[in-house]
């Protein structure tokens, strides 16, 4: 996908295509619409970046809140993003046994208790032993610092939401 292919994107396309590159917050693509014409995906990517670095903390915490839990109850019921399944899916939760479940339940319980968002992590460089080893360090956090490190995961996600993206053929998105 060229470049130019998404400048000529009308804004409802756009935010179509782009809307869930950061999970269920497509009021950040039309932020970073006003940025067009963008010169690369870098520059798209840094654009979301910069908006999400520009968010109080009260934002960033609910960028955080608009993430499922990792193998958690949306998961279960089959109602995950399309994104989110398939991060899900490649890092093995998809078919955790029912100790390993009740594990990341007791874990992202703790950890939404403590802190008041949930737990992120980008799936899709991680397998599931990892996430639990996290999931259980990063519990032990101050929370600015642990706010700080799940906005990077989002980050995470988000670049490689943006390359599938680009990989794809942006046509049969529309
Ligand atoms: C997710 C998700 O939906 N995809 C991903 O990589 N991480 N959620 C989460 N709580 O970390």
């Amino acid at each position: 996908m060229d470049i130019s292919v998404v400048n000529a994107l009308t804004y409802d396309d756009f935010v179509k295509i782009f809307g869930n590159v950061v999970e269920k917050c497509p009021l950040i693509s039309a932020a970073i619409w006003s940025h067009r014409p963008f010169k690369d995906l870098a520059d798209i990517e840094t654009h979301i970046t910069e908006f999400i670095d520009s968010l109080p903390d009260s934002g960033k915490e609910g960028i955080l809140r608009c993430h499922p839990d990792l193998a958690g109850r949306d998961l279960q019921s089959g109602t995950l993003t399309h994104e989110s399944q398939e991060e899900q899916s490649q890092a093995g939760l998809t078919t955790l046994d029912s100790a390993e479940i009740l594990r990341m339940y007791r874990l992202n319980s703790q950890y939404k208790e403590r802190f008041g968002f949930p737990f992120v992590i980008c799936a899709r460089m991680n397998k599931k032993a990892d996430i639990l080893r996290q999931l259980s360090d990063r519990l032990q956090n101050e929370r600015a610092l642990e706010r700080e490190q799940a906005i990077e995961e989002v980050k995470k996600i988000c670049s490689l939401r943006l390359h599938n993206i680009v990989l794809s053929d942006i046509q049969t998105k529309l």
